[in-house]
């Protein structure tokens, strides 16, 4: 028999490892003892994303086995959807996301998202590798209170702020808030480029969004 940190340990691994089905029957695992959507992430999965990097920075993984192992981390994040996202019966305003210009990565976006829909957001996600020209269409289309860019590749900051730049060329700077985030970036990266905020974590990125709605309404 297991004890609780057993299978969080566990979850790790399995993540770590790639092994999909086991990292999905470990989310539920744990959900039916009673753990929250946060401890499981923070506890076991976003650990398990930090040792797969300085695996593969070590030269101990390869692509493929990052890749496994963002997939079944992309699995077991699907279960832990509904314990944030309610059933969007509270709209509160619209939010686009999207991971930048020449970047693949999408699970720390994801995460974002399903924190600003469990505060009754709706999420517009416009998924990874999305050029300016993407997020400038998606602002005239659903305006936004926000847009939310992610990257986790220095060599794609530069598409932040490309970005930014695209918004304001075409007339909208003043129109919508942007906020930054993800492993590339940190506060003096924003300011530098001109972005309303900068958020280390899906929470904050969340409460940057419940804050702007409070201003809006007061406004
Ligand atoms: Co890649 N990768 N990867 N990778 N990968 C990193 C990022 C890396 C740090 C690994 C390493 O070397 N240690 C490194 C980047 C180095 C650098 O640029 N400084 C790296 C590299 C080099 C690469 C490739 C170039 C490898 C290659 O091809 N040789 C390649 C790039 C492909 C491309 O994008 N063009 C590549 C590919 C991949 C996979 C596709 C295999 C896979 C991604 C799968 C996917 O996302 N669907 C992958 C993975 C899984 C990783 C690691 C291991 C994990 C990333 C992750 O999901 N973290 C990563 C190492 C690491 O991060 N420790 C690595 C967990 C996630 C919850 O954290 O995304 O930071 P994060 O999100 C957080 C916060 O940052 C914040 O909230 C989230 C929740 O707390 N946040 C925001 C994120 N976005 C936000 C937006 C906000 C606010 C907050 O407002 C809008």
């Amino acid at each position: 028999m297991h004890d609780r940190a057993d299978h969080m340990e566990r979850l790790r691994e399995t993540i770590r490892t790639g092994m999909i089905d086991e990292t999905v029957a470990g989310v539920k695992d744990l959900i039916a003892m009673g753990y929250g959507a946060e401890a499981i992430m923070n506890q076991a999965m976003i650990p398990a994303m930090d040792e797969v990097g300085e695996l593969f920075q070590k030269g101990e993984y390869y692509l493929p086995e990052m890749l496994v192992a963002g997939e079944a981390m992309k699995q077991g994040l699907a279960n832990i959807r509904p314990l944030l996202v309610r059933d969007g019966s509270s709209f509160q305003g619209r939010v686009v996301l999207g991971t930048v210009l020449g970047d693949l990565h999408d699970i720390g976006k994801n995460i974002v998202a399903m924190a600003i829909e469990g505060a009754g957001f709706e999420v517009i996600d416009l998924g990874h590798d999305i050029p300016p020209e993407g997020f400038v269409q998606a602002i005239l289309e659903h305006k936004p209170i926000a847009v939310g860019l992610s990257t986790l590749l220095t060599t794609t900051m530069g598409a932040m702020s490309d970005t930014i730049q695209a918004v304001a060329r075409a007339g909208l700077r003043e129109k919508v808030r942007i906020m930054i985030g993800g492993a590339a970036v940190q506060q003096d990266f924003a300011s530098r480029i001109g972005a309303d905020f900068y958020g280390p974590d899906s929470v904050s990125a969340m409460r940057y969004v419940r804050a702007l709605l409070k201003e809006a309404l007061r406004g």
